[in-house]
Parts: C-alpha cells; sequence; structure tokens
C-alpha cells in the first residue's frame, strides 16, 4: 500500500523555512547546553565522568553571578520553546520517511545521517522535558544521556547542514515570504512539482501562513508556561511547567525536600557539627564568626532558577580557619548519602568574596528543605553544586585543578 501525502502546503518553501529557524536557534541551544557542562567542572558525582567526550577543562567563572542561570535558562528555555518547530519540520518532509532508499550511495549516505539527526533531537527533547519534570523513567543516568545524545545530535546536523545548505537557501528564494504572509487560505496553491510537493495534493485545509502562525502560536504558549521558571516576581505563579507541589507559597523551589533527602532530624540539630579537618564547629560557632550577606541565584539544571540573599560564612575564611588559605580546590559533603553526597569546588569558586557557607536566607534562618543548618552557596556555580544539610568541607591545595 502506498500511503499518501496530500497536503499542498508541503514543499520545499516551507521545510526552508522552518529550517532556517532551527539552523538559527539550535547552535544556541548546542552552545548552551555544553557551556552547562563546563560550569559543572571536573571530578563530581553529578554528573558523571563522560570519558573521552569531556570538554577541555576550562575554568567556569564566578562573575556575572547569573552567568549559569544565563546558560542553563537558555538551553532549557529555547529547546522547549523550539519543539513546535522541530515537529513542524519533521512533519514537512515525513513522505522521505515512505520512499525508497537511493541507489546512489553518497544518497543513501546522505538518507542515513537523517537517523542520527532525527534520532538525536528527540531524543534529546524527550529525555530534556522527562528530566525538567523530575520523571526519570528511563532510569539511566540523564546527564551522561543528555550529553552523549547531543553529540550524537551535533553530529547529524552538521552533516545535515553541510549537505542541505544549498537546497534550503533554493526553497528560501523560490518564493517571497511577503507575498507568502499575504496570501490567504483560498488562494493557497501547491508549490510546482518537485522533492517534498504532493504530486496529487487535496485541497487546502490551512494557508502556509497559517501554519507558520500555528507553529509560532505553540511556540508563544511554551514560552509562556516556561518564562515564569527563570523570573522572580509574581510571574513565577505562570510557570505552568514547573512541577507543582514543590514551592510553599512565599518561598522559592526546592529542588529535594528534607523528607526527601532521607536524613534523620537529630543529624541536624543540636548535635550536628560542621567538619573542617580537625575542626568541629557548632551552628553557634559558625553564626558567631563573621557573616558575609549577597544576592545570589540558584539556577537548577532542571530548568527553574531563583534570586535570594544569602547570609553566612565566606567559605575563604573558613579556608583560612582551616589552615588552608590559599585552597585550589574544596570538596563538600552532604550529611544526606546518595549522588548528592558530594560536590568539588575550584579554587576561584572557594576564593570568591561572595562564595558562602549559607546559614540564613532573606534573613531567616534556612529552612530544613533548603539546607538547614547550612548549605553551600557560590556565584554561577550549578545549583545541583550547592550542597544543602552540608557535614563537612575539605579544602586542598592538590585539587582537580588549580
Ligand atoms: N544534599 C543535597 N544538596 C542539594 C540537593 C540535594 O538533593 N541534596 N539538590 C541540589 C540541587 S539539584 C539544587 S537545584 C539546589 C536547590 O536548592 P533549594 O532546594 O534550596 O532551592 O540544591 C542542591 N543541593
Ligand atoms: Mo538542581
Amino acid at each position: 500500500m502506498r500511503i499518501r501525502w496530500r497536503s499542498p502546503i508541503r514543499g520545499p518553501w516551507l521545510t526552508s523555512v522552518l529550517g532556517l529557524v532551527l539552523l538559527c536557534a539550535l547552535p544556541l541551544v548546542i552552545v548552551t547546553g555544553l557551556l552547562d557542562w563546563v560550569a559543572y567542572g571536573p571530578g563530581q558525582t553529578i554528573p558523571a565522568d563522560v570519558g573521552a567526550l569531556h570538554l577541555p577543562l576550562l575554568g567556569w567563572p564566578t562573575r556575572p553571578s547569573w552567568l549559569f542561570r544565563l546558560t542553563q535558562g537558555l538551553h532549557v528555555g529555547l529547546g522547549i520553546v523550539l519543539v513546535p518547530v522541530v515537529l513542524a519540520k519533521l512533519w514537512s518532509v515525513i513522505p522521505k520517511l515512505f520512499t525508497a532508499l537511493p541507489r546512489n550511495p553518497l544518497r543513501a549516505a546522505e538518507r542515513a545521517t537523517l537517523v542520527l539527526l532525527v534520532g538525536g533531537i528527540l531524543f534529546e527533547i524527550v529525555t530534556g522535558l522527562l528530566n525538567i519534570q523530575y520523571d526519570y523513567v528511563f532510569g539511566f543516568s540523564f546527564y551522561a544521556a543528555h550529553y552523549t545524545g547531543a553529540w550524537v545530535f551535533v553530529a547529524g546536523f552538521v552533516l545535515h547542514v553541510a549537505l542541505k545548505l544549498p537546497a534550503m537557501t533554493r526553497g528560501l528564494r523560490s518564493r517571497s515570504f511577503r507575498t507568502e504572509l499575504r496570501t490567504p487560505l483560498a488562494q493557497t496553491r501547491s508549490e510546482p512539482p518537485g522533492d517534498l510537493v504532493a504530486p496529487e495534493p487535496e485541497p487546502p485545509t490551512l494557508s502556509r501562513r497559517g501554519a507558520l502562525a500555528l507553529v509560532a502560536g505553540g511556540s508563544l504558549l511554551l514560552a509562556g508556561m516556561t518564562i515564569g521558571q527563570t523570573v522572580d516576581g509574581p510571574l513565577r505563579a505562570t510557570a505552568l511547567l514547573l512541577p507543582r507541589g514543590r514551592t510553599l507559597p512565599g518561598d522559592f523551589p526546592v529542588n529535594r525536600t528534607f523528607a526527601a533527602s532521607g536524613i534523620a532530624p537529630a543529624a541536624v540539630s543540636a548535635g550536628w557539627r560542621l567538619e573542617l579537618g580537625s575542626l568541629r564547629l557548632t551552628r553557634a560557632q559558625l553564626i558567631a564568626l563573621p557573616q558575609h550577606t549577597a544576592a545570589l541565584p540558584i539556577a537548577c539544571v532542571e530548568g527553574w532558577s531563583t534570586q535570594q540573599t544569602w547570609s553566612g560564612v565566606r567559605l575563604r575564611d573558613l579556608a583560612a580557619l582551616a589552615g588552608v588559605p590559599a585552597p585550589t580546590s574544596a570538596l563538600v559533603s552532604s550529611v544526606e548519602v546518595g549522588p548528592f553526597a558530594r560536590a568539588t569546588l575550584t579554587g576561584a569558586q572557594v576564593r570568591d568574596p561572595d562564595a558562602l557557607l549559607a546559614l540564613r536566607v532573606n534573613g531567616a534562618d534556612l529552612s530544613p528543605d533548603h539546607g538547614f543548618p547550612a548549605r553551600v552557596i557560590v556565584p554561577a556555580l550549578p545549583g545541583v553544586h550547592c550542597t544543602k544539610w552540608v557535614r563537612s568541607i575539605d579544602f586542598t591545595t592538590s585539587g582537580p585543578r588549580p
């Protein structure tokens, strides 16, 4: 049976317009995604090491403090907004899926790159969306899989652009964009016979401008549901894609609650001590040290970010107290066991004057959900490394990176 694709608006022009949007926007998603990975730095439990695929270990700066908020916000936000464009682009070329494999080896190789391209982007969309919903049904490490999938996609993307750029340019030149925007349904006709164009088209049910408006509308709707994740203030309530029930009224989002951490309440009550080398400090002793206050964002890789006002002891003061005045790294351990139990900070991150072991947020003691008795907060550090319920900090001069 021959499946017949009969939409009269399918053709090189529509595919090229959608392709141009993706060609301009996807590199930003790719680069910000790779930058997120640079931001994690080496020697972490999360994300796990990716072997040969790792990027050069550039130091991730601590300034501007909103740097990671920006890169991960762009990555997740733009990634979501582009989903309708990707789906429309796939719809526009779907007849190709049902044509025979070309005999010409070059053509066949070109077709094979589509497996990387389409498989890659669908995998990235699905894993990315599940991750921001905290829905780990896939059962493998999100970070390693999304990162490896990204390289597969990038390979397909680069090859596809190299092979299809001339066709896209031809497609865009074949019709006037302005004229298309003025063409109503009644005047919508098929493109001249050729690649992607239905040989026996049905009468149109949607104009080309209508199709583009549908896609743009879908993207705008998603943008409206997403933007609130990354801006503080009343717009936060519009963040419909942010999983519900994680934020108490008047509070900011909680990645993992104290209850979910499995920590015994006794481990973070009066008997708690901060371990600094051989030193043991009570919370009262920490409060008695010079306190510093800084407005710093938490930017979660799961898509949300927020800026709050934190106070506590500067990490560099704690390093000096521990007898390591010029550390090149710090290993922070949590009372919690599991993947969040440890995070490594670089020397620059420890030395930043706003890098804190926070004891208070917005003028009140940390709540159990936000990491009482003490948590790490460092400018531009990915949220996942802002360890809550800190047990110990080991400042060293032999860390993974100077
Ligand atoms: N011990 C511990 N620290 C942790 C986490 C955790 O689950 N356990 N979650 C991390 C993540 S992924 C983020 S985004 C921030 C969120 O901080 P918040 O819950 O106070 O907003 O804490 C980080 N620190
Ligand atoms: Mo996070």
